[in-house]
């Protein structure tokens, strides 16, 4: 029961969904080498998130109009409990349309054989002012909330008429998926965003506790979240909004925040996300793609090329009623072993405290942290500079109340090293705002690699400890903070690290201590290393 994500060059996650007590996940696959082209469907499956297996290809680029890539789409469960798959093809032309594949044998649990429908592609054309190579990837359809026998999908797109550089989401009607009605209007459009890649549009609970089947309908208790990935600037964008059906729109609840210009699923490497509904645990489950930092030249000599994230719970968060809340499946706790546990340690500014665990370049790290209340008070006083994680100094950086938090991946004399950390800052109305953020920058001694300073400031509640999650695999680290409000994934190379990686505590903050309330190491089941956790090895 292995998955070897090393060999794969993969990209976007593709057509997710649970079918017959197996999890199935595809993706955008290049059998020939790790660089993208030649486009397939790489299909794995698992019964719990975590063990996965591959199966053989699910879809080879092999017709007309998807000759040059079976691309991005989307699996619909239909009441009847049947399965289909809607992709985009690129064609013989490179242009994009719209096809329709089903399980060969749908009483087959493994989906192991597919077939392509005979009538494709099944949207031959894209919207009148749309160009034939700005149009695709269909969403998982969902039952039209005035027509229970019709379905409704979004395809994304852009609109340059009049330099709008518009991201644009279409939508369509089908009754048997072979034949679409174009809906008037758009469902949303952003100015400036340009190319909606992988538009997901799925509905969230505001309650919070559980995820909603995508055709869940109802006026009260229930918003609906639109996301894309910016082709622009590679990054996934959402917004929490009201859809109304009738017109055909979709509203962000903040235009400040709209899709493409607010927030993000994650402020690190992770792009091309698709999310599913798990009816039998009853959460909505997301992946994303997190592709490499390092060069296409050293991806060809190793041989493969990108990870999937660790399959994360999407829920509303309650508490803000913002944002989204983004938090590693509850089975991947299963797989933590020993656990190393540190309470009341605390860091006096500009010091660095190691963390007795054996060498954990595959840990599970959760930890609190607190701040002197006298330092808080004070910071009041702090001239507001308007920090921002990318451009700052990151960890080396030093303020008033920041930045703190863990290093990972650290050989012992932190040459290489790569932090995540809050920074606690004066906002401009007076209160304080805190950042968090994953300093990249001294990760690998390598220099052959992206390295940044990501983040983004992260909503904190009053009298909230400031909380992180931090699952570290070898060349991947996903950060969680306060609870998911705020997630963000690095790609990171160690040399030195990488056989006996520590774990550090440290406190870049001039004047404040920094108490750590607790902080969890765990070191992590073997069949994990063996599965999810080998992909990352870097020869
Ligand atoms: N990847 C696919 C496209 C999609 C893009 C092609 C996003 O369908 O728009 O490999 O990474």
């Amino acid at each position: 029961m292995a998955m070897l994500w090393r060999w794969i060059p993969a990209s976007d996650p593709n057509g997710p969904v649970y079918y017959k007590g197996w999890y199935h996940l595809f993706y955008q696959y290049n059998r020939n080498a790790a660089v993208w082209g030649n486009i397939a469907w790489g299909h794995a499956i698992s019964r719990d998130l975590v063990h996965w297996i591959h199966l053989p290809i699910a879809m080879v680029p092999d017709s007309w109009y998807d000759v040059n890539g079976v691309w991005t789409g989307s699996a619909t469960i239909l009441p009847t409990g049947e399965l289909v798959m809607l992709y985009t093809g690129s064609t013989n032309v490179t242009t994009q349309v719209q096809c329709l594949a089903f399980p060969a044998d749908p009483s087959d649990p493994l989906l192991l054989r597919w077939f392509k429908h005979p009538s494709n592609p099944v949207i031959l054309s894209p919207p009148p002012t749309v160009l034939p190579h700005d149009f695709r990837d269909p969403t998982t359809a969902w039952v039209d909330p005035f027509d229970p026998s019709a379905f409704l999908l979004a395809i994304g797109s852009k609109d340059d008429t009049d330099g709008q550089h518009a991201g644009v989401a279409y939508v369509y009607r089908t009754h048997d998926f072979l034949s679409y009605e174009l809906l008037s209007g758009r469902l949303h459009e952003v100015t400036g965003t340009g190319m909606w890649e992988c538009v997901d549009f799925f509905p969230i609970s505001v309650g919070g506790k559980i995820g909603l089947e995508t055709s869940e309908w109802a006026e009260d208790g229930v918003r609906h979240v639109l996301k894309v990935s910016l082709d622009d600037d590679r990054h996934d964008y959402y917004a929490i909004g009201t859809y109304n059906a009738s017109k055909n729109r979709w509203m962000a609840d903040d235009k400040k925040k709209d899709v493409g210009i607010g927030l993000r699923y994650d402020w690190g490497k992770f792009y091309a996300a698709k999310t599913f509904y798990d009816k039998e645990k009853r959460r909505r489950v997301l992946w994303g793609w997190v592709g490499e930092t390092d060069s296409e030249r050293s991806d060809v000599s190793k041989g493969w090329a990108s990870l999937m994230s660790i399959p994360r719970t999407v829920l509303f968060d309650s508490q803000t009623g913002s944002n989204l809340l983004f938090w590693p499946v509850e089975e991947v706790d299963l797989l933590r072993t020993t656990v190393y546990h540190f309470a009341g340690v605390t860091v006096s500014p500009g010091s660095v405290v190691p963390l007795s665990t054996p060498a954990a370049a595959q840990v599970d790290i959760e930890a609190e942290f607190e701040l002197d209340p006298s330092a808080l008070a004070a910071a009041a006083l702090e001239v507001d500079v308007g920090y921002n994680c990318t451009t700052s100094g990151g960890a080396a950086g030093r303020g008033l109340l920041g930045p703190f938090g863990l290093l990972v991946l650290a050989d012992k004399d932190l040459a290489e090293q790569t932090a995540a950390y809050f920074y606690v800052a004066r906002a401009a109305d007076g209160g304080l705002r805190t950042h968090f953020c994953q300093d990249e920058t001294r990760s690998s001694r390598a220099s052959d690699i992206v390295k940044s300073v990501v983040g983004h400031p992260v909503p904190v509640i009053d009298g909230e400890a400031l909380t992180v999650r931090i699952l570290v695999d070898h060349s991947i680290v996903e950060s969680f903070a306060q609870g998911g409000r705020s997630a963000i994934t690095s790609r990171v190379y160690p040399t030195q690290a990488f056989n006996a990686a520590r774990v550090f505590i440290f406190n870049n903050a001039t004047n404040a201590s920094v108490k750590a309330k607790s902080v969890k190491v765990w070191e992590m089941d073997s069949t994990f290393n063996h599965n999810h956790r080998e992909q990352n090895l870097r020869c």
